[in-house]
């Protein structure tokens, strides 16, 4: 096996995840700030099938006119001269001190009217350069303290903007879907829509909810404690699982945005074989970013490592399927399942006389621990 990525495979990374100068809160830069064609060719050669960008990322938040056409012009040649698509673009609500108290939950009106605008921009933007999806991560739609707005009119206010933005959409005659991204905290000491459960039911809440989806990130569900699968699986059963942003975390830790794979082997293994078993077909974004201690070659390394990883675990998923002792394990524990249970009265009363033999039931082995070594052994390639 060569693990080299073809474009079915979808492997997108976003302008900041390749781009990222190596800042963080007790550091300067380390890597110089390369621009969006730079980048784009950078993704090229290490085999992506797309890119993505926020605003700002592709044209400064202070460009002219005249700036931010020749930017686009120049950046829609090198998707043209490279055969790298943009499938996914969103708006930069957090960098900017106006965005300091949130953008559409923020208490000041004026921001929130600042937000939408620029949110609409950021859409005009992304369908420009042929995006069909746009998330929204609200970074700093939170709180320090619970003193400065009831939750119920932060969430209020939050619909209204997906609301009134959907409406634009439509409007505008975008073929767009939106996919919100949860975050339990990072930057703000703590963010609203904080896992893919609370963007699930917020979704219930919305005018256009056939137009919103979730963008569920690996290292964000770890931050919260959850098993990421887990999340994935039911926004996935939702029909609302259209995006998805990989990379890896040490829970109890900051946003550390790891190269795919590279914390937690077997989670990051049961990611994959759950996206590649039911045909995910969505673009698989490695929302990531090299160690500080990197340099550009570095920076290809890391692209690479997370490419690498998935195509490795791919592989892995493939043999485990097709593994007679795992598959035999796995029939023998479902054997004596008989499908769903469907309510008729005749069932329940049948159901309430039946007698069970509680001890049998508790005393019976189910093996998990053959089957879980079984895919260890496989994932150390003793198998
Ligand atoms: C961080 O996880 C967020 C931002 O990078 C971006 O807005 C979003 C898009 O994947 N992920
Ligand atoms: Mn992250
Ligand atoms: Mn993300």
């Amino acid at each position: 096996m060569t693990y080299t990525p073809t474009p079915a495979d979808k492997f997108t990374f976003g302008l900041w995840t390749v781009g990222n100068p190596g800042r963080d809160p007790f550091g300067e830069p380390v890597r110089p700030r390369y621009d969006p064609v730079t980048l784009v060719h950078l993704l090229a050669e290490v085999g992506a099938y797309g890119v993505n960008f926020h605003d700002n990322d592709l044209v400064p938040i202070d460009a002219t006119p005249a700036e931010r056409d020749r930017i686009v012009r120049d950046f829609k040649a090198a998707l043209t001269a490279t055969g790298l698509v943009a499938p996914m673009a969103t708006t930069n609500l957090f960098s900017d001190p106006a965005f300091k108290d949130g953008a559409f939950t923020a208490n000041d009106p004026q921001v929130r009217a600042y937000a939408l605008q620029k949110a609409m921009r950021g859409i005009d933007l992304g369908v420009e350069c042929g995006a069909g999806l746009y998330i929204f991560w609200g970074g700093r739609e939170g709180t320090e303290t619970d003193a400065v707005r009831d939750p119920r009119e932060a969430l209020k206010r939050y619909r209204e903007a997906i609301n009134y933005l959907c409406a634009y959409v439509k409007d505008q005659g975008y073929s767009l879907r939106f996919a919100l991204e949860p975050k339990p905290n990072e930057p703000r000491g703590d963010i609203y829509l904080a896992t893919v459960g609370h963007v699930l039911a917020f979704i219930t809440t919305l005018d256009y909810p056939e137009m919103v989806g979730v963008n569920p990130e690996v290292a964000h569900e770890t931050m919260a404690g959850l098993n990421v699968l887990h999340g994935v699986a039911q926004a996935w059963e939702a029909g609302k699982l259209l995006h998805i942003d990989l990379n890896d975390q040490v829970i109890g830790r900051y946003d550390q945005d790891f190269r795919f794979g590279s914390a937690n082997l077997k989670a990051t293994f049961f990611l994959v074989k759950f996206l590649e078993d039911v045909g995910f077909d969505g673009p698989r974004q490695f929302d990531a970013h090299a160690y500080r201690t990197e340099d550009l070659e570095g920076v290809k390394d890391f692209a690479r490592g997370c490419i690498r990883t998935y195509l490795i675990l791919k592989e892995k998923a493939r043999r485990w399927n097709a593994d007679p002792e795992i598959q035999a394990l796995l029939a023998e524990i479902n054997a004596g399942d008989q499908g769903p249970v469907v309510y008729s009265r005749e069932h329940a009363d049948a159901l309430k006389a039946r007698e069970f033999d509680r001890a049998a039931l508790g005393a019976r082995g189910l093996a998990y621990e053959r089957l879980d070594q079984l895919t260890i052994d496989l994932l150390l390639g003793v198998r």
